[in-house]
This record gives structure tokens, sequence and C-alpha cells, in this order.
């Protein structure tokens, strides 16, 4: 036997030895699995005020399309592969995704409130750190994929960021401005105090946001 076929037989079988490893799952637990729900079970497409610095809308003062606040606290049971409850999953591997990508989270500002308690569940209940506006179907991801048989959940979101670039400033101003003197009856995303119109009583939260960033 050559040198060299010696070479490729040593290396061939160290290949075989590293790729399973390479391949096996990390966390010990196989592909979580689970479901969720928001509290609010009516009928309507709730929609959540978020500003990058945090002060937006806690999920429990979610907007109704026509006035009027609903409770879209979000719970999530998170379970392995034998459907027993995985407790204490890293809060930072959990996190809320729009379809659209029209919601835009700062660093880690749509994860959950907490990791997975002893029963596997954690929430979304306290106000997010993000940006943008959408009014697409919105997802729960873990580990970077959506859960097996999950559906998606109607939830929109509007910010006074929006341009989405995080930081909200005279450009959203302008934004704003231009929703109100001539698209006053159509601008979902300028509509914070969530009525349908865009009309004086959605100022305030713009101007008390001026100046708002990802911590
Ligand atoms: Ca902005
Ligand atoms: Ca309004």
């Amino acid at each position: 036997m050559t040198r060299y076929s010696c070479i490729s037989i040593s290396v061939f079988l160290l290949c075989l030895f590293l790729l399973p490893a390479a391949y096996a799952d990390t966390t010990g637990i196989g592909m979580p699995t689970g479901e969720y729900e928001m509290a609010y079970q009516g009928p309507e497409t709730l929609t959540l005020f978020v500003v990058p610095d945090g002060s937006g809308n806690s999920f429990d003062q979610a907007s109704l399309p026509y006035g009027g606040q609903a409770d879209a606290t979000i719970t999530l049971l998170l379970m392995d592969a034998m459907n027993d409850p995985i407790a204490h999953f890293p809060f930072e591997d959990i996190w809320l995704e729009s379809r659209d990508a029209g919601l835009v989270p700062c660093r880690g500002g749509t994860t959950a409130d907490a990791n997975t308690d002893a029963a596997g569940i954690t929430t979304w209940a306290t106000p997010l750190h993000a940006g943008g506006h959408s009014q697409s179907l919105m997802d729960v991801i873990v580990n970077g994929s959506t859960l097996d048989q999950a559906a998606p959940l109607a939830l929109s979101f509007n910010s006074p960021d929006l341009n989405g670039d995080l930081i909200v400033n005279l450009t959203d101003l302008q934004i704003f401005t231009e929703d109100f003197y001539y698209f006053f009856d159509t601008s979902f995303r300028s509509d914070f105090h969530r009525d349908g119109v865009v009309n004086l009583s959605d100022l305030p939260p713009m101007a008390e946001a001026i100046g708002a960033a990802c911590p």
C-alpha cells in the first residue's frame, strides 16, 4: 500500500467518524415542537404599537381595527419529540417574525419574555423593541425555524419608526405628515391610535417617540 492511499484511507475513516457528529442535534432535545395561541380569539386582526426603545404597547393593550383594545398576549408551550415539555429553553432562541419582514426588530427585540418555565411555557406580554410596519401573518420562530404544523398568528404591527431603520426621527415625521395629509383614510402604518383614520389623535404617539432608538 502506498503512502498516499494510506493517507486517503485515514482521511476517509476520520470523515466517517466526524460526519455524524457534525449533523448531530446539539441541544439534546431533537427538533422542538409545540403549540401557541393568542389570548384574543375573536375574528379581528389586532395591531400592536411598537417602538425601538420598548416604549410601545404591551401585548394586553393591542388595538382592534376600529377603536378599542384587546389582549394579544401569546403563550407558547414548547415540547420535545416525545411531547414532553422543554423546561428552561433560552428565550434568546424564541422570537416573532412577520412573514413580510415588515416588523423590524432591534437585536433580540422580539424574543419571548423569559426562558420556558418548568412546564415548558413562555409568553410575549411586555412591549417589543422594534420598528417598521406589517399587516402580514406572524410566526413564532424557535431555533430559527417555525414549529411543525403550527399556524401563523394574525397580528399586525405599526410604529413611529415608519421607515424601519430603528430610529424615530424627522424622516419618520415627514412620512407621517404625508400620510396625514394625503392618505388619511387608508394608511395603516400611521394609524397609531388605531381607528381606521390618520388624524390628530395619532400625532401624540408620533411626537412622543421622536429620538427613540434601540437600547
Ligand atoms: Ca426611522
Ligand atoms: Ca387613528
